[in-house]
């Protein structure tokens, strides 16, 4: 069978998460490439050392060469720094606006087909600076964190409800930082509103924890940022891609004039096909939920304006 080709740049913990799945899944061939020398033909051989036991059929190539990177159908992008305690996602802009940009140069002229998935924080400038430098349809550069944010609020409300995480259906909206907007109104279980089954002080509660559910993780690692539901969360996203499912999913993506916000990258949910983005879908929200998620979006404005493009 022909697998659709997956690249994968950056073969750190989001990078390797991402590429396991997507072999164990059968969901693709996966390019994994690194600046490092070694370490992702390492990890790749590791990985391939692996199918006999867990069965795929896909397969994992490492390398240091944009070259082996060339036709890719999706390419997704997790290099650069992560957190550490203290820091917030926007510190780490200028160093990764860098290695971003740079990574995007050399595959999108390789690749000028592929759809681009951007994971490095900070996560909504990293993807608007991607869609300007890939010079790619804005359909086709899209950023992950909406289903992080959302899965993690659907598991905070599984504990509150001690019910099974998969009968969740939990959205958060807005920017990937702290200014992201949870919705209760549309977070349910079994279709029922989580308004009608959580007092108001313990929603808000668990949509701080929501709000804080990266630092947390940061705070207890010491070393390092999140990668088991973020690797997931890049896998639903290319599964939706590659299988054309069309998929809703909450995304990072481009709008212009959803939700009142124009030219800007935000979190909304999205249904997500081969040819990248197929639809935005507009969420009946509150006044205030409205204007909680344009003040995130002035958020993310503010800092790719110091992009300067
Ligand atoms: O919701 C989200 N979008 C996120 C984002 C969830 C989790 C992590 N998030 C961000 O992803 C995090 O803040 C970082 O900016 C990235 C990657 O996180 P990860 O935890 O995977 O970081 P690592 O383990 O440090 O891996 C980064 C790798 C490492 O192997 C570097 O050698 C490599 O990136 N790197 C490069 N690869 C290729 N090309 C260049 N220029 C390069 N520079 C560094």
């Amino acid at each position: 069978m022909a697998y659709p080709k997956v690249t994968v740049v950056g073969a750190g913990f989001v990078g390797a998460g991402v590429a396991q799945r997507l072999l164990e899944k059968n969901l693709a061939n996966v390019v994994l490439i690194d600046v490092v020398e070694g370490m992702p033909q390492g990890k790749a051989l590791d990985m391939m050392e692996s199918a006999p036991i867990e069965g795929f059929r896909t397969t994992i190539t490492g390398t240091n060469s944009y070259d082996d990177t060339k036709n890719s159908d999706l390419i997704v992008i997790t290099a650069g720094l992560a957190r550490k305690p203290g820091m917030s996602r926007d510190d780490l802009q200028a160093k990764n606006a860098e290695i971003v940009g740079g990574i995007v140069s050399e595959v999108a002229p390789r690749s000028p087909q592929a759809i681009l998935i951007i994971v490095t924080n900070p996560l909504d400038v990293m993807t608007y600076l991607a869609f300007k430098k890939s010079g790619f349809s804005h359909k086709r550069v899209i950023g992950m964190a909406g289903v992080l944010d959302s899965a993690r609020y659907a598991y905070f409300i599984a504990c509150e409800l001690q019910a099974d995480p998969a009968h969740i259906e939990a959205i958060v909206l807005g920017g990937h930082g702290d200014l992201m907007v949870p919705v209760p109104q549309h977070s349910k279980v079994r279709g029922k509103s989580i308004t009608e089954l959580i007092s108001k002080e313990r929603i808000e509660a668990i949509n701080q924890r929501a709000r804080d559910g990266g630092i947390e993780i940061v705070n207890l690692l010491k070393t390092g940022s999140a990668y088991y539901a973020p690797s997931s969360s890049v896998v639903a996203m290319a599964e939706a891609i590659l299988r054309d499912t069309g998929r809703l999913l909450p995304c990072c993506v481009y709008l212009t004039e959803e939700y009142g916000i124009k030219d800007m990258y935000c979190g909304v949910p999205a249904k997500l096909g081969r040819n990248g983005v197929r639809e935005v879908v507009e969420l009946a929200l509150s006044e205030e939920e409205k204007s909680a998620l344009k003040r995130s979006a002035e958020h993310v404005r503010e800092f790719v304006v110091k992009l300067k493009m």
